[in-house]
């Protein structure tokens, strides 16, 4: 059941990307493929100008940087799109700062963490979101931000 949508649409998406996903493009290609970050990121730039909407888009290698931007997309954001990387294994403290939004959170993996190694099946994040990309790569971004138009559009 999506989370209810009471969100600016006039507000970015806030795209947020935990540890590691900075050496995207030149990290383990075979499983994270050979799209960089600033790629990713002018994609959903792209995408989003598509529906009308804009994003926000960021990195950090640091657990409380992303606390403190989810609590900013509380306030100034529309959606979030989360990649929480090795921190969605766990951080309870990404948990609690998404499950105090009410706009819509779409968790995004690039890869199928089902297929990988038994620590990456869990994610506290999936607790809080609203719907789930992953094993998808680079696109899973892209089909993010049209899941998050369209609900937006609901
Ligand atoms: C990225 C990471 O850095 C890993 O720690 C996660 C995720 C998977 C991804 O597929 O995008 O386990």
């Amino acid at each position: 059941m999506a989370k209810k949508a009471k969100e600016n649409k006039s507000l970015p998406i806030y795209i947020l990307n935990g540890p590691n996903t900075n050496l995207l493009g030149d990290r383990e290609p075979e499983i994270y493929g050979h799209t960089t970050l600033p790629q990713i990121g002018e994609m959903c730039a792209a995408q989003a100008k598509t529906h009308g909407l804009s994003v926000v888009f960021r990195q950090t290698n640091r657990e409380g940087d992303l606390v403190d931007w989810i609590q900013e997309a509380r306030k100034q954001a529309s959606a979030i799109i989360i990649n929480p990387a090795g921190y969605g294994h766990t951080s309870v403290a990404i948990l609690d700062a998404l499950q105090a939004c009410t706009i819509p959170i779409i968790e995004c993996h690039l890869s199928n963490l089902a297929r990988r190694e038994a620590f990456r099946h869990h994610s506290w994040v999936s607790k809080a979101a609203t719907g789930i990309l992953r094993g998808f790569g680079a696109l899973g971004y892209v089909r993010a931000v049209d899941a998050v138009a369209q609900i937006l559009k609901a």
